[in-house]
């Protein structure tokens, strides 16, 4: 029997599938943005397989077989906080001890990393006592350090509090900040979208609204940033791709978003004990849609000190092309929450051989996500 034309070979497996997946995967071929009811049939319908398959067309598209990865660490400076976040396992309401560290605290752990680290994540509680100053010149005296770090700084709703109490608007705020030394924004605070859901597990926190206008007006002043999703708690699918859409739809206004963070929720030590945590079989599924519905965000980062390693490693075959940063055991968000780092350290080395094993070419990069060479 002649072997069928290419064409013709396509058509075959697309009658193959239902109806509904054959018009989603022509429109992730031909570049269509799915529509919200598209994504929730993948999440509610699609097999895993399929879902890496079609996650990869997308990863090809913006990172061919590059897979990121830089050499950062974090500083969290206090888990004082007038936020009371029932997912949290961070703040003071919920850790055994309250802490905040000095100026000189955090100077030190910049002056101890080595000179090939480049970049330095701050973010951690809201502290009640603290100001836009105290932070601006934070950022001063950092800079003085190492003026080559790049300083991504203070989620959305740190920004939030600290501007307002300076009776600021964001762009002002911003632009303080920026003129003493941010260079962009993390994805911190966005937990989930959706109105009724946030108010249920972090009431007090920075709204919807406000966050998203903080991104869009980071945007609008050249600061990049990344956005975030904590997933698998008391949301439905329906929520997830709310989220998503609402992400999608600012990046079309604004291209600001580098990278998109799904956080899978960790539930020890905090009031969502109660919660079973989501399979890896999820975890997998929320990377590869992530990848498929944000067809404008140019890379899906897994985080592997919340995710762990190996499924790291695992969900670079589901829509992943960076694998954040060495880290150097400086963050306790999720060690707390009960993740099964509880001493996040990643060597050039191993973070090379994760990659190298997944197939992909490890790409060392910079915050901007150029190749360091
Ligand atoms: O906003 C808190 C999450 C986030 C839990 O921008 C939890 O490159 C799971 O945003 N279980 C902060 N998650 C961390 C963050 C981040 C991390 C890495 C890189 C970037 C980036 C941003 O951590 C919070 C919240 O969504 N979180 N508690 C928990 N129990």
């Amino acid at each position: 029997m002649p072997l069928p034309e290419r064409n013709d070979t396509i058509d075959i497996f697309l009658k193959s599938l239902s109806p509904e997946l054959s018009a989603i995967t022509r429109n992730v071929i031909s570049e269509q943005a799915l529509s919200p009811a598209e994504g929730l049939f993948l999440f509610e319908k699609a097999e895993l397989g399929f879902l890496g398959v079609l996650a990869d067309v997308v990863r090809k598209r913006y990172n061919g077989d590059k897979a990121w990865f830089i050499r950062n660490f974090h500083i969290e400076p206090t888990n004082i906080c007038v936020n009371h976040c029932s997912f949290c396992s961070f703040s003071h309401h919920f850790s055994p001890s309250k802490w905040e560290l000095s100026v000189d605290d955090i100077l030190a752990k910049v002056d101890e990393q080595e000179e090939t680290v480049r970049e330095i994540h701050i973010t951690g509680a809201v502290h009640p006592k603290r100001d836009i100053v105290y932070y601006g010149e934070l950022l001063k005296k950092i800079k003085a350090m190492r003026p080559g770090l790049h300083v991504k700084a203070y989620s959305a709703v740190e920004l939030d509090y600290m501007i307002k109490k300076a009776g600021m608007d964001f762009t002002s705020g911003l632009k303080y900040l920026r003129s003493c030394g941010l260079d962009s924004v993390p994805g911190g605070g966005a937990e989930i979208f959706d109105e009724a859901i946030r108010t249920r597990i972090c009431g007090m926190k920075t709204g919807s609204e406000d966050w998203l206008e903080i991104h869009r007006k980071a945007h609008e002043l050249g600061l990049p940033s990344n956005a975030t999703m904590l997933y698998g708690h008391v949301e439905t699918f329906a929520h997830r791709i709310d989220h998503l859409e609402r992400l999608r739809q600012l990046q079309n206004e604004t291209r600001g978003f580098n990278a998109f963070i799904p956080l899978k929720f960790h539930r020890s030590n905090n009031e969502m004990k109660d919660i079973p945590e989501v399979s890896v079989n999820e975890d997998m599924k929320m990377y590869a849609i992530s990848r498929i519905y944000l067809d404008n965000f140019p890379h899906i980062k897994a985080y592997w000190p919340a995710l762990g390693r190996k499924m790291a490693q695992v969900s670079l075959s589901f829509g992943v092309d960076d694998m954040d940063g060495t880290i150097n055991d400086s963050t306790r968000i999720y060690s707390l929450a009960g993740a099964e780092e509880q001493s996040p350290v990643m060597t050039v080395t191993g973070m090379k051989q994760i990659i190298e094993e997944a197939g992909r070419i490890p790409v060392e990069r910079d915050s901007l996500y150029r190749p360091v060479i």
